[in-house]
């Protein structure tokens, strides 16, 4: 088999070199491997952001842990992290190498290169190439291994955080979330120019519940209060457990009177509710509750509409308990 004359023959050679070059890099951008390492670089700017959100600070405030812990799920996140950040290093250095191999064999081919150098240098690349598909795929194996792990840590972080926001005894928002909440549905309150109003409620004597039938007894009676609260306070109410036995509830678009309305109703069930006594089996009905109601005003903050609420609440209790005191009244 005749060759080309040596200019031809060389220039043969570049046009391969570039040819198998090509068609490796093609066959990368092709294969679902390379989406992969695409989607991986994605999933790597995904779980930036995912972290920005779960700030180990955040975290530990919802009951999740030091973040320095190596079981915390913030760290068990930052380490899939950190192997996918040097999963890709990895391929950029195979990248860089192959690279490194193609420039290698451009400057072996010397001007008059017989063709068996031609045969060995082109095998060479084609050996490069394969190396470089190996190493291409294994690195997808891993990206999406580790983004299947990113995904399902993720989702336990947001699990966490929603328990995190959550009174375990009754199912309520506890005080964390009903702050959030305050400030967020003040601000549209005043944005919207809507009426808004909070209202504050206390069991009476609890202590003496406690002391009489036992803290299990005392949890029932929580947990029913908080049933109370819920089935009474229309869609859009917010109502959390902000202290042992204190409730506040947010009545975003509500009237002062409709507060007052509903919460009359909720104070006369709980009043008239029979509870059994474990010990006796005697029936009794005397659990009450006191409340204080405020309405949003323009130069309101959560400071100031909490601080009358209290206020409120505390009248209430002052004027005998197992009422209602409004500000407007008071
Ligand atoms: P007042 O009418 O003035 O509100 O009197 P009180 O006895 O209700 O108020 P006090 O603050 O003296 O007592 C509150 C009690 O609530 C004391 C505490 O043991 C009880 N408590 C707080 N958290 C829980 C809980 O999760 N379960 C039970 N069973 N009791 C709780
Ligand atoms: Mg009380
Ligand atoms: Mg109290």
């Amino acid at each position: 088999m005749r060759f080309l004359t040596i200019p031809s023959l060389q220039l043969a050679v570049i046009f391969l070199i570039a040819v198998v070059g090509m068609a490796a890099l093609l066959a990368n951008a092709q294969s679902p491997e390379a989406l992969s390492f695409i989607f991986g670089l994605m999933v790597l700017g995904f779980a930036g952001t995912g972290l920005k959100e779960f700030r180990p600070g955040a975290g530990a405030a919802a009951g999740q842990g030091d973040p320095q812990d190596p079981d915390t799920r913030e760290a068990r996140l930052e380490r899939e992290l950190a192997t996918i950040a040097d999963l890709i290093q990895s391929h950029l250095e195979a990248s860089g190498r192959y690279s490194h191999a193609l420039a290698q064999a451009d400057r072996n081919l010397p001007v008059s290169a017989a063709p068996e150098k031609v045969r060995t240098i082109v095998g060479l690349l084609i050996e490069a190439n394969e190396k470089m598909l190996h190493e291409t795929s294994e690195l997808s194996r891993n990206l999406e291994r580790s983004r299947l792990q990113v995904a399902i840590l993720r989702s336990n972080l947001v699990e966490a955080q929603q328990i995190g926001m959550r009174d375990s005894l009754t199912s309520l928002g506890n005080r964390r979330s009903f702050d959030l909440n305050l400030g967020k549905e003040i601000a549209e309150a005043q944005v919207d120019r809507t009426e808004m109003c909070l209202v504050m409620g206390d069991l009476d004597h609890f202590k003496k519940i406690n002391d009489n039938f036992g803290h299990p007894f005392g949890d029932r009676v929580l947990k029913y209060f908080a049933d109370l609260l819920l089935k009474n306070f229309m869609e859009g109410a917010i109502a959390a457990r902000i202290g042992g036995e204190e409730f506040a509830i947010i009545l975003p678009e509500t009237r002062l009177e409709d507060a007052q309305r509903l919460t009359e109703l909720i104070r006369r069930q709980l009043e008239a509710q029979q509870w059994m006594n474990a010990q006796s089996g005697q029936l009794f009905s005397n659990i009450t509750a006191s409340f204080g109601i405020v309405r949003l005003g323009e130069k309101d903050n959560d400071e100031t509409l909490l601080r009358r609420a209290d206020a409120m609440l505390y009248e209430a209790k002052r004027s005998g308990r197992n009422c209602i005191i409004c500000e407007s009244a008071a």
